[in-house]
């Protein structure tokens, strides 16, 4: 299509669409028929293949989250129709940047949602025959305002901008049956265009509605609320993600959201299966390969055995075997709050059959164990149904062929520690697949400047090759190339101010250094550790004990669960310091701090390009990998972090001199753990540790009387039911970070010797491409 015929098709949307044309549509219009345009120049693709596809082995990834943003950029981009776009709508007077306004879909939490978005793009970019399957909730994940320092939440409606990118498949519909309820399943299928149009996949969400619909009867006898109850019930299905991230909470709508999608999914595979070899199973786990994203979608075994047994008339061992060919398991955390244990009264009142084939496997594990010479006692860290609970992540290790973590530390974490009696039976079973991110959308679309150095010093073709970006390296002592850098990278943070400017109302100057921490917030991420530190330096500074102190912006973006009270606590604590250090004449001229609201998938791609410095201080051992740490890397700025996740690969590839590394190890927290006394061992010793905790409760700050912050004060100092005091030890690493952090400030002076330690990040990043890591998976999990 070229841009003339590209145009004629957008005005002919408008009109038949809207009656109107594209210099006076509005962006809703725009952006409608600006995306069927583009859907309708790939829909054979699309097509073709989707039948290439069915001729092979395939994979389906299933996950209760997509995190996918925004939508219409990244597919322009991909199908190669960007550029057209941007010119046709400037000939016609609109800036392309009006879709900004559009919403992204977030229906993912934070890092696991996204990697499955990173996944499917990488999958279609190297042509992987890998669909996803999912939700289509109703609204994502809740849009953010601070209002006086305080997060509040409202409703994600991102449908209001219609779903341009989705085909609704009615005829593919299916039925799905839970004990009190029996719904129906609508798909909706939306093309995942590969870079350079190399494959288009299908992303498969599921839309929850009433089978029976509007009930005339009861309308008729005047029970108007009762002859929509159907519909309102099944609705509710689909209608939300729950906001939590890291951790479990164990609601009867949340299984149901789980069994919904993945039955819809499970039925939708095997009669894909019944159209190609009828009713001859033999040849099902050579077909398909099934990846769990985490333990929610972990029901697809026993619902796919449940299936094979009362539909196709197999017998329980038949069907667990071919179940625990096709599926593998990708675990994402070590925290034991976030590993889903169903309670079994629930299960049973929801999905009363599929419990009893919970049962069947339980019973398969216990022959298993017997068998090779266990005990009961030996036995009881691995039953899957245990103490009136079921546990999902046994059973995905024990009815799948294959588990993996998705960093190096994380995996080994697995084997040794978190999952070690089940590493100790089947250690064949235990891979890594380190995590990556799609450099479409994290360099090529968001960094459009810096993609072009790149391409004018290493040639085009990095965008499907990262390892190339190693040539990178050759020019590191290019004084005229680190500066064309170092301009870019202005170029990126007045971009990023004037967004700032624009969003929060809130000026910088980008000559400072800009700080980042934007992910999740969670204790166990340490944001309030970064902003301990900060409070530091303003004490120091108030003290003229930081000459020549580089000015420094530090910027947060984080959402909490809304019912996380101590994350939400932290969220005030780091607006009234910004507050607080905004203000202060003393600071204000070297340090800022900023909390973006409504930090999201299209924040990041602002965020991550502008960034000097990239904050990665988790806990050692509890980030599994981190994801956010890759983007900031691939856009040139160094981490300033703890060796954890993949921060230690991250450290691996670009070499120790170019990131800014702190804090207890594994092992030695491992150690310190069992006599671990915060307020004996740090905080009555030493007094720059208690100045900043102390501002929890000495009156420097106001939590609104809600008692927020004397209950963080209370977390670290004297602890609680459920955690002992600093269980993410704060206090045990807070002095080495301020060292770090400011040893990485004066570096950064040196703007030239800096610039280089940003470059050799870039030139380091290949690894972290989820092309590899797609590539990976296919290879050795799903034998493509
Ligand atoms: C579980 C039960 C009920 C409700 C919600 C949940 C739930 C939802 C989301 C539990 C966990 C999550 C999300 C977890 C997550 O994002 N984990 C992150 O995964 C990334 C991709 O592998 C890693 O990089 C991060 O280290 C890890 O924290």
């Amino acid at each position: 299509m070229d841009k003339e015929q590209f145009l004629a098709k957008i005005n002919e949307n408008l009109l038949s669409e809207y009656r109107t044309d594209i210099s006076h549509a509005d962006v809703k219009q725009l952006h409608n028929a600006v995306s069927h345009a583009a859907m309708s120049d790939i829909i054979s693709l699309w097509n073709d293949t989707e039948k290439r596809r069915n001729e092979g082995r395939r994979a389906y990834y299933l996950s209760a989250e997509f995190l996918m943003g925004r939508a219409v950029y990244n597919n322009l981009y991909c199908a190669g129709l960007l550029d057209e776009a941007k010119e046709l709508f400037a000939e016609n007077g609109v800036d392309i940047a009006c879709l900004e306004e559009v919403e992204d879909a977030a229906l993912g939490n934070g890092g696991l949602g996204r990697l499955a978005a990173c996944f499917l793009d990488s999958a279609a970019s190297c042509d992987i025959a890998l669909d996803g399957y999912g939700i289509r909730y109703r609204y994502g994940l809740f849009k953010q305002s601070i209002g006086n320092g305080f997060q509040q939440e409202s409703a994600d409606s991102w449908l209001d901008w219609g779903d341009a990118w989705s085909v609704r498949c009615d005829s593919d519909a299916v039925i799905v049956e839970f004990a009190d309820q029996t719904v129906k399943a609508v798909p909706y299928d939306t093309p995942i265009i590969g870079f350079n149009r190399k494959a288009v996949n299908t992303l498969r969400l599921w839309q929850a509605e009433s089978v029976s619909g509007f009930d005339f009867g009861r309308f008729d006898s005047q029970d108007y609320m009762g002859a929509s109850e159907n519909k309102v019930l099944a609705e509710a299905i689909s209608d939300v993600l729950y906001p939590n991230d890291n951790t479990e909470k164990g609601r009867r709508l949340r299984l149901k959201q789980q069994y919904f999608f993945v039955s819809a999914s499970v039925q939708d595979i095997v009669r894909r299966y019944k159209a190609k070899y009828g009713d001859d199973f033999s040849h099902f786990a050579q077909c398909y390969a099934l990846q769990l994203n985490d333990t929610h979608p972990t029901v697809a075994i026993p619902e796919l055995i449940r299936i094979f047994m009362f539909k196709e008339g197999m017998s329980f061992n038949e069907a667990f075997d071919i179940v625990s060919k096709t599926c593998n398991y990708t675990n994402h955390t070590v925290m034991s709050e976030a590993l889903e244990k169903w309670d079994v009264n629930l299960f049973k009142s929801v999905i009363p059959t599929v419990y009893e084939i919970v049962l069947l496997i339980n019973n398969h594990l216990k022959k298993y164990l017997a068998g090779i010479g266990q005990t009961e006692e030996q036995m009881a860290d691995k039953l899957i149904v245990k103490d009136g609970r079921i546990h999902m992540a046994w059973m995905a290790i024990y009815a799948s062929a294959h588990t993996n973590g998705v960093a190096a530390l994380h995996t080994d974490i697995l084997k040794n520690d978190a999952l070690k009696q089940w590493y100790d039976i089947f250690p064949e079973r235990f891979q890594n697949k380190t995590n990556g991110i799609t450099p479409r959308r994290w360099l090529g679309l968001c960094n459009p400047e810096l993609s072009a150095l790149i391409t004018s010093k290493i040639g085009a073709g990095w965008e499907t090759d990262l390892d190339r970006l190693s040539d990178l390296r050759k020019f590191v002592d290019e004084p005229a190339t680190i500066n064309q850098f170092l301009e870019i990278k202005k170029q990126k943070k007045q971009q990023l101010c004037d967004y700032i400017k624009k969003h929060e109302g809130i000026e910088i100057n980008p000559e400072w250094a800009f700080d980042i921490q934007c992910k999740r917030l969670h204790e166990y991420k340490r944001q309030l550790l970064n902003a301990f530190s900060i409070m530091d330096l303003y004490f120091q500074i108030k003290e003229n004990k930081l000459p020549d102190l580089q000015p420094t912006v530090f910027i947060f973006g984080a959402k909490a669960a809304p019912a996380y009270r101590r994350a939400k606590g932290i969220i005030k604590y780091i607006n009234e310091i910004a507050k607080l250090v905004n203000n202060d004449p003393d600071t204000k001229d070297k340090l800022k701090v900023i909390f973006v609201q409504n930090y999201n998938v299209s924040y990041g791609e602002k965020l991550f390009p502008a960034a000097d410095i990239s904050e990665q201080i988790s806990t050692a051992g509890l980030e599994a990998s981190g994801t956010g740490n890759m983007k900031f890397m691939l856009n040139g700025a160094v981490t300033l972090g703890t060796y954890d996740g993949a921060n230690v690969e991250i450290v691996q590839e670009a070499g120790w001199e170019n990131e800014y590394i702190f804090g207890a190890r594994v092992e030695e927290l491992a150690i310190v753990r069992p006599t671990y006394n915060p307020r004996e061992k740090i905080y009555n010793r030493n007094d720059r540790v208690k100045r900043v905790v102390n501002t929890l409760v000495d009156g420097t700050f106001n939590d609104g009387d809600t008692g927020m912050f004397g209950e963080l004060f209370n977390s670290l100092i004297n602890g609680c039911s459920w955690h002992r005091p600093d269980n993410y030890f704060l206090l045990t690493d807070l002095e080495g970070y301020i060292d770090t952090k400011l040893r990485c400030l004066y570096d950064y002076k040196d703007r030239h010797t800096f610039g280089k330690k940003c470059w050799m990040n870039i030139a380091a990043s290949g690894k972290f491409s989820s092309d590899r890591t797609v590539r990976q998976y296919a290879e050795e999990l799903w034998m493509l």
